[in-house]
């Protein structure tokens, strides 16, 4: 005879006044064998849970208090089957897929029968969308879902976001609001607009009414509210405010300035400082030599990077380092890693798989660069990396490797040798009558065994980033930053040699580079 276990013999955890004892002086004979059930305490509530679950058990039903491997249905109520299964997801529960997802009214139905009724249409909770993870073993999940539409998950790490935004005219609008909360240094709000705009940026149809954001994570009544402006306006008086505000006017321009952030642009804000022309005349501010030679370059560095002019400047690198170090590997980061055809700089990560060589690299490139006077500035900014101080708590900071922000003279010839036409470069030359173009280049040395992590954590988008370390804390307990990844379950620092054991160590599907735009 199988017996039921009873609910107090599972250690209670949290709130034990909330169970009823009394469940757990009674076993029952298990009638139906076959299916196993699970009740879903959330909006049901823990009462009337335990209610349920005391009834199901009288008549001979097996029903788990924790949910486990061997549940075959699982019954809520007051739920949708979305959040049915974000709520699985989030409980790590992954054979969800092969669970019936059912409404209450089954279960009621059956302790009315006194028996497992059958499952209809009309009991099962409708799933919308499927997450990636439950996409990947779809041929086994039971409930009706409909292929077309996808379960959006609340981390842009488990999305797939391509380039191409299609919902551009929503996004862009929470992009702007973000902007300007980045600008009065509010992170709450930012955080909550640029989440919900990158959530609209992973969604493979327009929206184009209400109904189309059911299911969808991180969506609040106030950006519910946005949108649903925009759908029948066809746009947000909050976002024209923002836009026709002073304050972001002003911060747009400033912040665009080579080696300016929020906190001189606030300053110089404050001193009634709008535009460039106020620098300019300004005679007694102060400007840091970044700051000046992003002034005397502006227009060039203004006018975006193209993927020609990239290839250019990653094709000069390489043939540089190469010379000294010809095993060195030299590879494009950030945004045109990603699939982008303009950037407004171009990054690019450098190792060598001989442990130490790359120490040198930096330098010996830069004193190669300003021999052919192509360095119109740069900074040098050491490594700080501490391997006695790691796993590090600090997430602020971008990283501490040894890298160079620069400003580099990048020459017509060497951009039409990557064989295709730019017509941005071209305008720049008739109009400037001169053979070199000023390009904002951002270089960093990571030791190999470092490799991987920095190419994930230089390739982006920030956003992208921030979801894959806040997964990795909230849903592994573990840590990533640009250097490692840190188990602190296990005390033990993961190994990674490329991106897909990062990905694997997280347990998350691989998503190539252009699938991380979010
Ligand atoms: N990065 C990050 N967090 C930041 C800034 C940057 O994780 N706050 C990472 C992700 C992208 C990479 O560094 C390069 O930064 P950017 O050049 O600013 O980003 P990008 O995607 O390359 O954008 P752009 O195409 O405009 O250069
Ligand atoms: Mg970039």
């Amino acid at each position: 005879m199988n017996l039921v276990r009873p609910p107090a013999l599972v250690p209670i955890k949290k709130k034990p006044k909330l169970v009823h004892l009394s469940s757990s002086l009674y076993c029952y004979e298990v009638k139906f064998k076959e299916i196993v059930l699970y009740l879903l305490e959330r909006k049901m509530g823990s009462s009337r849970r335990n209610f349920l679950m005391e009834l199901g058990r009288k008549r001979g039903f097996q029903i788990e208090n924790e949910l486990r491997e061997s549940v075959t249905h699982i019954v809520a109520e007051n739920n949708s089957g979305d959040e049915v299964l974000e709520w699985l997801q989030s409980a790590k529960m992954t054979k969800a897929n092969t669970c019936q997802i059912l409404d209450i009214s089954w279960f009621t139905e059956c302790m009315g029968a006194g028996y497992p009724i059958k499952i209809e249409c009309r009991h099962q909770l409708q799933v919308k969308r499927i997450s990636i993870d439950l996409l990947n073993c779809s041929a086994s999940f039971n409930p009706p879902v409909s292929s077309s539409c996808v379960h959006v998950s609340p981390y842009a790490c488990q999305r797939r976001t391509p380039l191409q935004d299609i919902n551009t005219i929503f996004t862009d609008a929470l992009d702007i609001l973000a902007e300007n909360y980045e600008f009065w240094e509010n992170k709450g709000p930012r955080v909550k607009f640029l989440r919900a705009s990158s959530v609209l940026k992973s969604l493979q149809s327009p929206i184009v009414s209400m109904n189309d954001l059911e299911g969808l994570p991180l969506l609040g009544d106030e950006i519910k509210h946005i949108i649903e402006e925009i759908i029948e306006e066809g746009k947000c008086c909050r976002v024209l405010d923002v836009l026709n505000s002073e304050r972001y006017k002003a911060f747009k321009v400033l912040t665009s300035l080579f080696g300016v952030g929020l906190k001189t642009a606030e300053k110089w804000c404050r001193m009634g400082l709008r535009t460039l022309e106020d620098l300019k005349s300004k005679k007694d501010l102060k400007l840091t030599s970044m700051q000046k030679h992003g002034l005397l370059y502006y227009e060039d560095i203004a006018s975006y990077v193209s993927k020609m002019e990239a290839d250019a400047v990653e094709h000069l690198v390489k043939n540089i380092i190469c010379e000294f170090v010809p095993d060195a590997i030299v590879t494009i980061t950030g945004g045109f890693r990603r699939g982008k055809n303009v950037g407004h700089d171009v990054d690019i990560l450098i190792t060598c798989p001989r442990r130490g060589v790359e120490k040198n690299i930096l330098h010996n490139t830069i004193n190669v660069l300003k021999n052919q006077g192509r360095l119109l500035f740069y900074n040098v900014i050491e490594s700080t990396f501490n391997e006695t101080k790691r796993p590090s708590r600090s997430v602020d900071a971008l990283d501490h490797y040894q890298k160079c922000f620069l400003i580099l003279k990048l020459l017509k010839q060497e951009v039409e040798a990557e064989k295709s036409k730019d017509d941005g470069w071209m305008s720049l030359d008739d109009t400037e009558h001169r053979n070199w173009k000023a390009v904002r280049v951002d270089l960093v040395i990571t030791p190999h065994e470092q490799y991987a992590f920095a190419l994930l954590g230089w390739t982006g988008t920030p956003q992208f980033e921030r979801d894959l370390r806040r997964y990795a804390t909230q849903e592994k307990k573990m840590m990533l930053d640009n250097h490692a990844l840190y188990d602190k379950t296990k005390r033990i620092f993961l190994r990674a040699r490329t991106e897909e054991d990062i990905f694997a160590h997280l347990g998350l599907d691989y998503l190539e580079p252009c699938e991380r735009n979010a």
